[in-house]
């Protein structure tokens, strides 16, 4: 097989034969699909293994595997900052419990509000399966006004969909819902509540849904999943505001802001994947990784056929979308992973000041003074100083940007993560900063190295025309 695609749909239609016994219609569909171009979109010239048109039933097959394990059959995913759903097996059927209802969280040291999430979380804890699972997931509703359970992504009858009012009585007030159906499918999904959206996912009614393919084509030593959210909340205010629709001022890795946000630790020559997605109100986010490059092999659609997938160093996860990465992790170091949108690497007081850049303050300072003791004028260079210098901020608030860095103060907060990659690795725990090797820090330069290289540092600064 040339391509991860053309085995996925080769080993479903091994196991549809095997397990599910199902038309010779469904073999057949299956089998042209595992010759059908590499490129073809699933599910675009011909009905997805297991819908109802390719069984010839009236709704997605349900039938089932026995539940798949974890370290047998999958390495489980990891989730910085975050925490899994547990399940028990009864019956051959994995069992969940998602409990909705309200959260005191913290989004960085020295900021929390009051939210909507799950099992104590927000987001939710992350739910992790495997394809040809039977899932049964209790939600039960401890909120003071009713909801639902989407499960985003997946494939799966109509009336297990969660859309309050089209597909089902949205959940009262503690009161439990059961949905329950088959997963046939491998990928990265999400959940989140379907009903008064506006209010229920801007206070963090969200989560993630990894389902491992049954039989992996390839393993990565790394697996990890982040979710991307952005919320409004005023500097000492208890609860994020969710009637905000533009100016959102806490932008979020698993609900957490730099520099709240767990580092992604992995050993020299690890194979990495990372599945992002992205239920923020609003915003698309553009995750920029440095120092590598990696290639987008998957979106909550499914699997990316290889000779699709494209070297990328900034993966775009618009809203409602999963996109997952993968890159072999083949350069030591401490890089910097971010949305690339400057006001989402910013923390809560750093949006809507005046400009000051380039204001020369004179003696109005002194004159203020008289007014206002300790007054400064602030921002002429930028915003640069204002973390590093602790500017006073009102009680539960975290200042506009970062952290101390091993070198300097970080000047990014919010959607900023770092990947920490090491020769040598005890375990996976966060490593501390990077040591760079002699010769290959950006430091100062030298006076015997500027007269070496004819460089006049008084001198006019120079540039060619273009053409
Ligand atoms: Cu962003």
């Amino acid at each position: 097989m040339s391509t991860r695609q053309s085995e996925d749909t080769a080993g479903l239609s091994r196991r549809n034969l095997l397990v599910a016994g199902t038309s010779v219609a469904t073999a057949t569909l299956l089998a042209r699909g595992s010759t059908a171009a590499a490129a073809e979109v699933p599910g675009a010239a011909q009905p997805r293994p297991y819908s109802a048109a390719s069984t010839g039933q009236s709704h997605a097959n349900q039938r089932a595997l026995p539940p798949g394990m974890p370290k047998r059959d999958y390495a489980p995913v990891v989730v910085p900052n975050g925490a899994k759903l547990p399940w028990k097996v009864v019956d051959g059927v994995k069992v969940f419990h998602l409990i909705a209802e309200e959260v005191e969280h913290e989004f960085a040291p020295g900021l929390k509000a009051r939210c909507w999430g799950y099992n104590g979380r927000v987001h939710g804890p992350l739910i992790e399966a495997v394809e040809f699972d039977r899932v049964r997931i209790y939600v039960t509703n401890r909120l003071p006004a009713p909801t639902t359970a989407h499960w985003h992504g997946i494939l799966l009858p109509n009336g297990m969909d969660g859309v309050g009012g089209l597909n089902q009585k949205a959940i009262p007030p503690g009161e439990t819902f059961k949905y329950e159906f088959t997963l046939h499918q491998s990928g990265t999904g999400m959940y989140h509540s379907h009903h008064d959206e506006m209010t229920q996912i801007a206070l963090g009614m969200t989560g993630m849904f990894v389902i491992h393919p049954r039989n992996p084509a390839r393993r990565v030593d790394r697996d990890f999943v982040l979710m991307l959210h952005e919320w409004r909340i005023d500097p000492g205010a208890q609860r994020p505001n969710p009637n905000e629709m533009t100016e959102f001022n806490v932008l979020t890795m698993n609900a957490r802001a730099f520099p709240g946000t767990e580092p992604l630790v992995a050993r020299k020559g690890d194979r990495v994947r990372i599945r992002i997605g992205n239920l923020s109100p609003m915003d698309h986010h553009p995750i920029h990784l440095h120092g590598y490059q990696f290639r987008i092999t998957e979106t909550d659609g499914g699997q990316i056929p290889q000779a699709a997938q494209w070297p990328e160093t900034t993966v775009l996860v618009p809203v409602g979308s999963t996109r997952t990465i993968e890159f072999v992790a083949d350069e030591p170091g401490d890089w910097a992973m971010h949305c690339h949108m400057t006001h989402h690497v910013m923390n809560q007081m750093g949006h809507g000041l005046p400009n000051m850049v380039g204001v020369q303050p004179g003696a109005l300072d002194t004159k203020v003074r008289k007014l206002l003791p300790g007054y400064m004028t602030m921002g002429q260079t930028g915003m640069a100083d204002m973390g590093e210098m602790g500017m006073a901020v009102p009680k539960n608030s975290i200042p506009m940007l970062g952290g101390a860095g091993k070198h300097d103060y970080i000047t990014m907060g919010g959607m900023f993560t770092i990947l920490k990659v090491r020769e040598e690795l005890q375990s996976y725990s966060d490593p501390g900063w990077y040591d760079n090797l002699p010769g290959t820090l950006a430091i100062n330069a030298t006076e015997d190295e500027l007269r070496r290289d004819g460089i006049d540092v008084k001198g006019p600064s120079q540039a060619d025309p273009g053409a």
